[in-house]
């Protein structure tokens, strides 16, 4: 079982991405807590143009089994599971590499959406009983995040690779919060980086062991 990890680096105003420290620190936490399955994890950069270059890279080279993509979004409350990436390329401020779509299809080929292809909900029940804040959601925006998931699960749909997809949304990191106060009337919400590290080791023990069962009737 392989599974490819991706987080992103820093852009805009902010100094650290923590899905940037999560991808890094994974691989250590992976290898006690999740043995037998190989994990592959990158940095992407906050470029449109590199981002898919890298990525469909990876999907190919790679050939994992499950890609989850992880990025910051800034002022969330909460671990956020990602349900839904839509064709869509807006943003609302330059990329890395100074590129700005705006009401561009990511494929104008591609359908209008995807949904997520991992045990979304049964992500969500299980990080809430382990007592980290866990929610649902319904649009991971139009910039990066939903960028690569959007490639991600095109990539297994018109392609044809069995592949498990989707993303998680992360909030400030308790480490970086003070640098990013001036931005807030207060200090942002945030969560450790070990809650958000713990966070993704359960999304990817729930989904491998879903893999076969692909019950996701769940009432939250
Ligand atoms: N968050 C941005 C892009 C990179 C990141 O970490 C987003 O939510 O699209």
């Amino acid at each position: 079982m392989k599974a490819l990890i991706t987080g992103f680096e820093p852009y805009g105003k902010y100094v650290e991405n923590p899905s940037e420290v999560v991808a890094r620190t994974l691989p250590e936490v992976a290898s006690r807590e999740l043995p037998g399955v190989e994990l592959v994890t990158a940095v992407l950069p906050v470029s449109f143009r590199r981002a898919k270059e890298r990525l469909l890279g990876l999907l190919r080279d790679e050939k994992p089994h499950i890609y989850l993509g992880i990025g910051l979004r800034p002022g969330a409350t909460h671990i956020a599971i990602e349900r839904v990436a839509i064709n869509l390329a807006d943003a609302r401020t330059p990329d890395n590499d100074g590129e700005q779509p705006i009401d561009e299809p990511i494929d104008p080929e591609g359908p209008a959406a995807y949904f997520s292809t991992l045990p979304v909900k049964s992500i969500v029940k299980e990080l809430r009983s382990k007592g980290i804040p866990a929610a649902l959601s319904n649009s991971a925006g139009t910039f990066l995040c939903n960028y690569v998931m959007y490639l991600g699960l095109n990539h297994s749909f018109r392609y044809g690779y069995p592949m498990k997809s989707g993303f998680i949304h992360v909030p400030f990191s308790q480490q970086q919060v003070n640098t990013v106060r001036s931005d807030w009337a207060g200090i942002p919400p945030s969560l450790t980086l070990d809650t958000m590290v713990k966070a993704v080791v359960i999304a990817l023990k729930v989904t491998i062991e879903r893999l076969s069962i692909g019950d996701e009737r769940i009432a939250l």
